[in-house]
């Protein structure tokens, strides 16, 4: 969890370098979601306000899946369920888009007009068998932001 932070920190320090380059683009952009046993890769983690293109790439062992959150909130304040996911119906979380059941080896996008603010991309499949954490408790999920 400390790593999270740390790449959200570096991040958000990102953030103020790119918005100091201008450029006059159009926004948004094509964003590659790399999935593995259990890590969610962004590239770039963070895009201008427009439509993004979510290039999402399952190079896993295990069946994935990916929810887009909209969320103001910090890693370790986003509510979890009893069996240790993500809780989709928590108190300041807003699932923006998603795509399920992307099989190991799979691929899919998700194409959205996204507003300015915290985004975060998180698999919420449950524990493997024989295991007793949840892909989001392994650490499946990646902040992403929208300047
Ligand atoms: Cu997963």
């Amino acid at each position: 969890m400390a790593r999270k932070v740390a790449a959200l920190i570096v991040a958000l320090l990102t953030v103020g370098s790119l918005a100091a380059c201008g450029g006059g683009g159009s926004g948004g952009g094509t964003v590659g979601v790399k999935l593995a046993d259990y890590d969610v890769i962004l590239s770039p983690a963070s895009v201008s306000a427009g439509t993004v293109d979510f290039s999402i790439d399952n190079r896993g062992g295990f069946a994935h899946e990916i929810l887009l959150v909209r969320s103001s909130l910090s890693i370790n304040k986003l509510a979890t369920t009893a069996d240790g996911r993500f809780d989709e119906h928590g108190a300041g979380v807003t699932i923006v888009a998603s795509a399920r059941d992307i099989p190991a080896g799979g691929a899919t996008k998700i194409v959205e007009k996204l507003d300015a603010g915290g985004y975060y991309l998180i698999c919420n499949r449950p524990a493997e068998i024989g295991d007793t954490l949840s892909h989001f408790a392994h650490g499946m999920l990646s902040p992403f932001t929208v300047t």
